[in-house]
């Protein structure tokens, strides 16, 4: 069996905003590690051939795609999907079948665990895995190169007898048990972060799933999964020797607890690592001994999702975090020369006037952390606050339903537009971005804080996104 792995093109993701993209690759590019770590798994637990193409990075055609399809003749196509992209995903599927008709397109990713029906509604794709991949999609393979049937494995949605057939999705408790994603099969020299001072930035997924049950959030897995600190950081070693010394820490949950991230840290002084990290993580869970060490241990910024400006209103987004945790993680971080980065969202049900979104952005400056992103609120089903809009009759329950079904270009995610039309929006996203900014203190700031070329270039397209565009 012959698979490949696509990580499809990308031309066109759903925006809420019209006129204020950030094109993939300006600010920040990742790995599709979701990917890798399939991949990883394959090689290791079988023989057959599989390759990974980073089409997105690439900046591939979907021309381009089809010409090595069509060399390639791949048996299976894999590849992963958000919701946000399924108009390119779809293509792919497409063009793979225009290419070579014979191969299999098998879709995995967070979108497929949301809409399998929707998704299975096109004849372009063959199957569906959803949950953890690797166990799953292996399994695939075999029953496809063996010929068996399909009730045995985890995850898949397929098609029998004009039905569409479920099977429970497979959730790998044991995570040091998997292998590490696998660099080899893609250039990582491409890849970077806002946040990183090098060129190239190593991307950690250190946990699964998440526990809490914030109400803008649709994250269908909830069942929390960590791998140990030494697995993690034979991870980082494993990318140090390989040249890689820079790391995001990709999941949200990275300090779930304290004790957690003072583990990683302790793993990798103990080792006497020379790395900087980056990572994603709760205020509730900071403290200055965790700090404190986090910074010897090589850690150089943490973003926060603070999302609201009060504590009534954390209460209604259901985020268990209080403005002060905020507030003394930021204090905290600066202190111990840890930088930071907080997130906020703006149009939530509860932001009735453009005085909320000036409160919001007022104590965003307060708390003043060295960077702030600021989005507008787009709900998708699985959470309850789409379901309270849906209620309300500010939301249509199918829109995205139908997007799915028949996805197209000139899709826009619906808005809660009970208090703010989508323009208002519009501008007072634009508001929060120039106002945290375009304070002569914060660039001059910024400015102090570049320690190399490299991090400068990155920096500087950075900026040039957030404020050239749009105008
Ligand atoms: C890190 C992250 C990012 C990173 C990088 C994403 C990347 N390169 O993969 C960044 C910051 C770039 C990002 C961006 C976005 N993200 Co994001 N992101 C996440 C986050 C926090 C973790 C994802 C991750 O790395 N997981 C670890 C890997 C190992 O898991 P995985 O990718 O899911 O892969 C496993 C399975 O899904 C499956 N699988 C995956 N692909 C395939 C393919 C096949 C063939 C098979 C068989 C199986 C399979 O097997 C894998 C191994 O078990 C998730 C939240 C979450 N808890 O999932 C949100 C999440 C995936 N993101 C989300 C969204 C919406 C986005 C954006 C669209 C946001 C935006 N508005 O711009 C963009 C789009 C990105 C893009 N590709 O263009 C949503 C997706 C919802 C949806 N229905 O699509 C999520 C679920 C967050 C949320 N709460 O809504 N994201
Ligand atoms: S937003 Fe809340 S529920 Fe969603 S992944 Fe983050 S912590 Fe979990």
């Amino acid at each position: 069996m012959n698979i490949l792995l696509i990580n499809s093109p990308r031309f066109n993701k759903v925006m809420a905003t019209i006129d204020w993209a950030v094109e993939l690759g300006e600010i920040s590019l990742f790995p599709p590690i979701g990917l890798m770590y399939l991949a990883a798994f394959i090689k290791k637990n079988s023989a057959y051939s599989v390759k990974i193409i980073d089409a997105a990075a690439e900046k591939m055609t979907f021309e381009e795609l089809e010409r090595l399809i069509e060399k390639e003749k791949p048996d299976i196509v894999g590849t992963t999907t958000f919701t946000y992209t399924f108009f390119d995903n779809l293509r792919l599927a497409r063009s793979v079948k225009k290419a070579s008709p014979k191969t299999l397109v098998v879709f995995g990713g967070p979108h497929v665990s949301m809409f399998p029906e929707e998704t299975l509604s096109h004849q372009e794709i063959d199957f569906l895995i959803q949950g953890d991949g690797e166990r799953s999609f292996l399994k695939l393979i075999d029953s496809l190169a063996l010929k068996t049937g399909y009730q045995d494995i985890p995850g898949l949605v397929y098609r029998e007898g004009g039905a569409i057939k479920k099977n429970a999705p497979d959730v790998i408790k044991d995570l040091d048990s998997l292998p590490f994603p696998d660099f080899n099969a893609l250039d990582m020299d491409k890849y970077f972060s806002t946040l990183g001072a090098k060129k190239t930035t190593g991307t950690i997924s250190t946990s699964r799933g998440c526990p809490f049950n914030c109400a803008y959030c649709q994250v269908t897995d909830k069942l929390y999964r960590q791998r140990s600190a030494k697995n993690v950081v034979d991870e980082l070693e494993h990318y140090c020797k390989r040249g890689i010394d820079d790391f995001f820490f990709f999941d949200d949950l990275f300090n779930i607890t304290e004790k957690r991230v003072m583990e990683v840290c302790n793993e990798i002084l103990a080792r006497g690592l020379k790395v900087r990290w980056t990572f994603r993580g709760r205020v509730d869970q900071v403290s200055d001994n965790m700090l404190k060490l986090a910074r010897k241990a090589g850690c150089a910024a943490v973003m926060f999702g603070v999302e609201d400006y009060t504590d009534e209103n954390l209460r209604l987004i259901n985020k268990n975090i209080t403005i002060q945790q905020a507030f003394t993680a930021v204090r905290l971080a600066r202190k111990n020369g840890v930088m930071t980065s907080s997130n906020w969202m703006i149009g939530f049900p509860h932001h009735r006037s453009k005085k909320d979104v000036d409160a919001l952005l007022k104590c965003a400056k307060k708390i003043n952390s060295n960077y702030a992103q600021f989005s507008i609120l787009q709900l998708m089903p699985f959470c309850k606050m789409f379901e309270d809009c849906v209620k309300e009759g500010f939301l249509r329950r199918e829109s995205w339903s139908d997007y799915v079904r028949n996805p197209t270009t000139d899709f826009r995610v619906e808005l809660y537009e009970k208090y703010f039309s989508r323009r208002e929006l519009e501008e007072l996203f634009k508001k929060c971005y120039q106002g945290y900014y375009l304070r002569p203190i914060k660039m001059l700031r910024s400015l102090f804080e570049i320690k190399t070329f490299g991090e400068f270039k990155i920096k500087f397209n950075a900026a040039r996104s957030v404020f050239l565009r749009g105008k």
